[in-house]
């Protein structure tokens, strides 16, 4: 999968794609990571990029021209199968959005700053908006390396146990059961019997047990899905 990144501030995205399970995806060549500035295709003389909101509201927008041209720059060299822009206003995040977007090949995702991006880039040439949750931060920047991440994790073979992606929270429509490793035994509290059993039916059922428990408690929304 070759992800593009359009963004001002491409240093954002060093902690996150340099470690960890993103990094070695990377080494591996599962991912290809490509970044692109649009102030790289600013015409203005002082490589400006944003300006003011017509209708006079606070805060700054991201110009349409350095974007058009930056997208008409790259989607004259590749094809791309989505441009998505991350946005608090987009459809939400959840794993089965990942799921979809984890079948493309190529994708670009561009990342707004300060109150966004003029609205005739998102009509002319955006094919998906995403938001990563209720809640507003200061630019798509991390929302994307969160997409990124949820993306990149679960392309077959990124994961050392190639099972392991399928037994996320979320996956199967529950929350995860609790977990435990070594010892057997801390400080007077002990693992549940049943998973030391050996007895692999059981231990499945005392999962799914568990992960039907916590979800009607924490998460009734995810066992009525027609309600979300
Ligand atoms: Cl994609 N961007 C910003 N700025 N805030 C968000 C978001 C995206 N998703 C949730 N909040």
């Amino acid at each position: 999968m070759i992800i593009e990144i359009a963004t001002l501030f491409p240093e954002m995205f060093k902690g996150p794609f340099t470690e960890s399970i993103i990094k070695r995806a990377v080494e591996s060549q599962y991912v290809e990571f490509k970044f692109h500035n649009p102030r790289d295709f600013s015409t203005d003389k002082h490589k400006k990029v944003d300006d003011y909101p017509f209708g006079g509201e606070a805060g700054m927008v991201m110009t349409p021209q350095p974007l058009a041209d930056m997208i008409n720059h790259l989607t004259s060299k590749e094809a791309f199968d989505a441009i998505i822009f991350m946005t608090p206003d987009g459809a939400r995040l959840d794993q089965r959005m990942v799921n979809s977007f984890s079948h493309f090949n190529r994708i670009l995702i561009l990342n707004g700053h300060y109150k966004g991006i003029d609205q005739r880039i998102r009509d002319k040439y955006v094919t998906h908006e995403v938001s990563i949750g209720d809640y507003v931060i200061s630019g798509g920047e991390l929302a994307t390396a969160v997409f990124c991440d949820a993306l990149v994790r679960i392309i077959p073979g990124v994961l050392g146990d190639s099972s392991s992606a399928l037994t996320d929270s979320f996956q199967d429509g529950l929350l995860a059961p609790p977990v435990y490793t070594r010892p057997a035994s801390f400080r007077g509290m002990s693992v549940p019997e049943v998973l030391r059993s050996g007895n692999f039916g059981e231990i499945d059922q005392w999962k799914l047990e568990k992960a039907l428990e916590k979800t009607k408690i924490r998460r009734p929304d995810l066992l009525n899905p027609s309600k979300k």
